[in-house]
């Protein structure tokens, strides 16, 4: 899959799940991330790296994130302990920035 198909699959998922105003709360969200049979724990380390503006609902973005998350987790990488900067959504930035200070 080139990454036209990635991205245009991860919208049409994203869509079926439901999302209002944007986002999928927590509990839909949990659905589609339990697909990948990752244990409880490591998925929460996803969620909580994810959920960048800590609003407990994934927009678009943040599923894309987690998404690509599992990913590098069912490759047998690690997940990183912090989001490095390149994997921060652009529009988001802000908000990091924000949950860093407010620490
Ligand atoms: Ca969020």
């Amino acid at each position: 899959m080139d990454r036209q198909q990635r991205e245009g699959k991860l919208r049409r998922t994203f869509e079926s799940l439901g999302p209002v105003n944007g986002k999928l709360s927590g509990a839909t969200a949990k659905e589609e991330l339990v697909k990948s049979k990752l244990p409880n724990a490591v998925l929460g380390k996803i969620w909580k790296l994810a959920d960048v503006d800590r609003d407990g609902y994934l927009d678009k973005d943040e599923f894309a994130l987690a998404m690509h998350l599992i990913n590098v987790k069912l490759k047998g990488n690690e997940i990183p302990f912090e989001l490095p900067d390149h994997l921060i959504p652009p529009r988001k930035k802000d908000k990091v920035y924000t949950c860093f200070w407010g620490r």
